[in-house]
């Protein structure tokens, strides 16, 4: 098949995780010569592209994520979604039709508590909320197009293709099926590209019942030293099973700057 024509716009910024930052991200996209009009963050010639995690630790999460869609809805940006949007969905998509119990898991995790508060300071509260979930669950887990790869996580070629091949594209109901089949190969690739883990299996379960530990990429291999039980789909792990000194997400050093030839970073889910 020959080449695919490629898009109009040839020149990208690659923005990395916002994390709730978002007058830093005004700040720098004005920097880079982008402006607002009609609504949205836009540049005369060039795209930006999100790498995800727009959301958790920075003071303003909320109006980070509203940001990004609305350059998103107007053409002047692409995302991909992070680990941490990622668990987010993760915690609260089976609960889309049941606004209290979405409350109640997307307190999960007390980063979040800014998100929620982010949308009701802007009035349109727990359905505003919502409707961006929803939304963010149809953003793409990667980009792969001539002349540009971009994932969160880690690029892996077998990982990309076992997504193309089982048609996983996003967060969306037949993605989410795959990924809380914790084993699945649905769920290995999402974790790979997303998150940036791999799994190193045992020949026999361990005795607390998991079949690997959970290594995330933090640079160059064997470096990569945040393990984890393999507990992701079922998220929370009682203390007593899990082995002494085995913590999920410990922070590791900064990751290193990502490879020349892909886009994204790989870092532990932090
Ligand atoms: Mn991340």
């Amino acid at each position: 098949m020959p080449p695919q024509p490629a898009r109009a716009c040839q020149q990208f910024d690659i923005i990395g995780d916002v994390h709730g930052h978002a007058s830093l991200l005004e700040a720098l996209l004005a920097k880079l010569g982008y402006q607002q009009q009609r609504g949205a963050w836009r540049h005369p010639s060039r795209e930006a592209i999100f790498v995800g995690d727009l959301i958790d630790k920075g003071p303003d999460p909320a109006r980070a994520l509203m940001l990004v869609r609305a350059m998103v809805e107007n053409g002047s940006a692409r995302m991909v979604v992070g680990n941490h949007e990622l668990n987010w969905v993760n915690d609260a998509f089976l609960e889309q039709n049941d606004p209290q119990a979405f409350v109640a898991a997307t307190r999960l995790h007390h980063d979040r508590m800014r998100l929620m508060e982010g949308f009701i300071d802007v009035g349109t509260g727990l359905a505003g909320l919502m409707e961006h979930f929803a939304w963010l669950r149809l953003q793409p887990l990667f980009i792969d197009e001539p002349g540009l790869r971009v994932v969160h996580g880690s690029w892996d070629d077998e990982a990309i293709a076992c997504l193309k091949a089982q048609h996983i594209t996003c967060l969306d109901d037949h993605g989410m099926r795959h990924y809380r089949e914790t084993y699945s190969k649905g769920y290995l690739a999402i974790d790979r590209v997303v998150a940036g883990c791999e799994h190193d299996f045992f020949d026999q379960p361990a005795p607390n019942g998991f079949r690997s530990r959970r290594h995330a990429w933090c640079g160059r291999r064997p470096q990569c030293s945040c393990t984890s039980w393999c507990d992701l789909p079922r998220r929370r792990i009682s203390p007593s099973a899990s082995p002494a000194g085995c913590r999920r997400h410990r922070r590791l050093p900064a990751p290193r700057p990502p490879s020349p030839r892909s886009a994204g970073h790989r870092t532990a889910p932090q």
